[in-house]
């Protein structure tokens, strides 16, 4: 068994390879969930959704969000209405979110409602938020502290961003199912996803860290120099301190990993790290990547 600790690009990418080489009961995903969102009352975990449409086979992998070939009929009338959602939001993906919402409310944790979920897709991997705790990334910016999706896609990424805050009422717990997924695990693998935004989340959730001490860690790096390969990391790195380049990938990682890959055109040399074309250009480029950490993760 592999436990992946996963946002909602960059690991997905890693993971549509690793379903073709791995056996898919042998793969478990710890999903972030401090992007989750209320949109129109009901409730959106972008990160969940994204690994558990692409393990249904239902993902839009051009933009890696939503599923493919939806409709936006509601989202578009909701907009006729004057009440606008910043969020564009499919017919079918809206449905998700609406069962989610709706369980949630009936008072079942997120874990189970996840499961659910997947069921209905028939997935047979291990999907698992972070933590049944309710928590919120949210970034410091001249609009005030404003949810990572508002500065993200209402705000474009185009505004500074003084600070990254995480928001909760109490402090998030890993969830039994995520400890006993990792304790049941040889190697865990950080995927190549935004370290502030997605994989700092789920380091933080109480347990997880503990749980990780004598696991074999592999991290792999999203920036390929001073850019990450898509999205805001780099804005968000500085924001929290850390250079936005692989160098300050492995430090916010720190004591944690014990085997760090970066692109073998990465400028920026991070001491010891391995080298592999890790660009998921396509889905061929994830079955190579993928085959390379998995016969890295065995020689371990
Ligand atoms: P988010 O939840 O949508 O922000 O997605 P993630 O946090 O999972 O992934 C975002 C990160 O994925 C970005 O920082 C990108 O640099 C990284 N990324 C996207 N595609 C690739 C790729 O092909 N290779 C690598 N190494 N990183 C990638
Ligand atoms: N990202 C966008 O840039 N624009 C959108 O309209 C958008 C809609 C959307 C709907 C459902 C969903 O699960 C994700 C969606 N995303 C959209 C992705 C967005 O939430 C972020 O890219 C991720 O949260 C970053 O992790």
């Amino acid at each position: 068994m592999i436990t992946f600790l996963s946002g909602g690009t960059g690991t997905p990418k890693l993971l549509r390879g690793m379903q073709k080489v791995m056996d898919r009961h042998e793969i478990s995903v710890v999903v972030n969930t401090a992007e989750d969102i209320w949109i129109s009352g009901n409730h959106i975990s972008p990160d969940v959704d994204t690994v558990m449409y692409l393990f249904a086979g239902v993902l839009n992998t051009d933009t890696w969000w939503g599923i493919r070939n939806d409709t936006f009929t509601t989202h578009d009338e909701i907009i006729n209405m004057g009440h606008g959602e910043f969020i564009a939001i499919g017919d079918r993906d809206r449905a998700v979110h609406i069962a989610r919402g709706n369980m949630l409310r009936e008072g079942t944790r997120l874990t189970n409602v996840t499961r659910t979920l997947c069921d209905r897709f028939g997935v047979r991997e291990n999907v698992l938020p972070m933590s049944d705790t309710e928590v919120t990334t949210k970034v410091k910016t001249e609009l005030g502290l404003i949810h990572y999706q508002e500065y993200w896609i209402r705000s474009k990424g185009q505004i500074r961003i003084e600070d990254v805050v995480r928001c909760s009422k109490t402090h998030p717990e890993s969830t039994e199912e995520v400890i006993q997924a990792v304790e049941a695990s040889e190697v865990v693998v950080i995927g190549p996803s935004n370290p502030i935004t997605s994989i700092t989340p789920i380091l933080e959730c109480n347990g997880l860290k503990d749980a990780l001490t004598d696991k074999f860690v592999i991290a792999i790096s999203p920036f390929i120099g001073n850019a990450p390969v898509s999205g805001p990391a780099a804005a968000l790195m500085e924001a929290s301190g850390f250079e936005p380049t692989s160098v300050g990938t492995a430090k916010c990682y720190k004591d944690l990993v014990d085997l760090f890959i970066q692109d073998t055109r990465d400028p920026v040399e991070v001491k010891d790290a391995i080298r592999l074309d890790t660009l998921m250009t396509g889905e061929e480029k994830s079955i190579e990547l993928a085959k390379n950490v998995l016969s890295l993760a065995n020689r371990k």
